[in-house]
């Protein structure tokens, strides 16, 4: 089965943090707008397919198609995006996270921890795998700060082809002065490291997992920011197998560390061969070259849909074919 965590942080609120939206007045409805994308094949939320800033389209189209072809059930799980989608979802009835640079970002990290945590338990029985994507613009960088918060060394990716490290790194300086934090300073309480400097989708996909049957097949849909949610699971002692399945953007991606992390926090790394670099759409095609990479759990969908007997060149074309409708070309 396949989950879809829809979370937002007010980090996305800063100029240049973001590329997951046109601009930031309408990064806020990203989240919603991706998971009416996965539902309807279009968004109903707000009349227009998520955008990056140079129209590159949202990685939801992936996560579409792999569903179109393959057909897993899917539910949409809600944990404080700014807007609930039009679809029907499940609300954990969390905030957005607050920005981690000016207060505890998420305060109430532990309670959102346990209502997921309640909703795994009664997964308990569904159909394995557990395949969970997320979609939190601005989630890189709350991911790098728990990561870093909790210990763990490397770079975070990002939705745009140039990752803003600089200001990663001044927010991650404004909020270590802010609440005491620093290099693995909040080690021996992970759900601190959420609650300071996180998101709510790590809480409730931690907790989420955390309440799974200890053997359960879970698979870890997304780049960096699963790697934080992985990291908050490891500090409290999570020993499940598990892999996060991202796409070759990622794992490619030369500005972060995706697979030397994966190592360190013990999981199967897996990067989806996607290959747009003969498309003739150039939204696609730019994902050859940096643009957008992943998110909408794209990578852990094509796994699941691969996994299910459908061709890397069934799922492209599709990617294919959905983009041509929903662009209107
Ligand atoms: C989600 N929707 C997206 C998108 N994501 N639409 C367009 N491009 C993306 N990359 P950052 O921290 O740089 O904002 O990247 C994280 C976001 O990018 C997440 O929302 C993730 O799902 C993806």
């Amino acid at each position: 089965m396949f989950f879809l965590f829809i979370g937002a942080s007010d980090v996305c609120k800063i100029p240049g943090i973001s590329a997951a939206g046109a601009n930031p007045a309408v990064i806020p409805f990203t989240a919603a707008a991706d998971a009416d994308v996965l539902y309807y094949g279009r968004p109903r939320v707000v009349d227009a397919v998520p955008v990056d800033p140079e129209g590159h389209p949202t990685p939801a189209l992936i996560t579409r198609a792999a569903w179109e072809m393959a057909r897993f059930p899917f539910i949409v799980v809600r944990c404080g995006s700014y807007l609930p989608p039009a679809c029907p979802h499940v609300d954990l009835k969390c905030d957005p996270g607050g920005d981690p640079s000016l207060v505890s970002a998420v305060p109430n990290a532990r309670e959102v921890f346990d209502a997921a945590c309640e909703l795994g338990r009664s997964m308990g029985g569904m159909k394995e795998p557990y395949v969970i994507g997320e979609s939190v613009p601005g989630g890189t960088t709350t991911a790098l700060m728990v990561l870093r918060s909790l210990g763990v060394e490397g770079m975070v990716s990002s939705a745009g082809p140039l990752n803003p490290i600089n200001l990663k790194e001044t927010i991650w300086q404004k909020g270590c002065s802010r609440c005491g934090g620093g290099f693995g300073a909040f080690r021996d309480d992970p759900l601190k490291a959420v609650r300071e400097m996180g998101d709510p989708m790590q809480a409730a996909v931690a907790g989420f997992v955390f309440g799974l049957p200890r053997d359960a097949r879970v698979v870890l849909a997304g780049g960096t920011q699963m790697l934080a949610v992985l990291a908050v699971l490891r500090a409290m002692g999570w020993d499940g197998k598990v892999v996060v399945a991202t796409t070759k953007y990622v794992a490619q991606d030369r500005s972060c560390a995706f697979l030397e992390m994966a190592s360190s926090l013990g999981a199967e790394p897996y990067a989806a061969p996607l290959d747009f670099s003969r498309s003739p759409h150039k939204g696609l095609a730019d994902y050859e070259k940096g643009y957008v990479k992943e998110g909408v759990g794209a990578g852990g969908a094509f796994w699941y849909a691969r996994e299910l007997g459908v061709s890397v060149e069934k799922l492209c074309g599709k990617v294919e074919e959905i983009y041509s409708l929903m662009m209107g070309f």
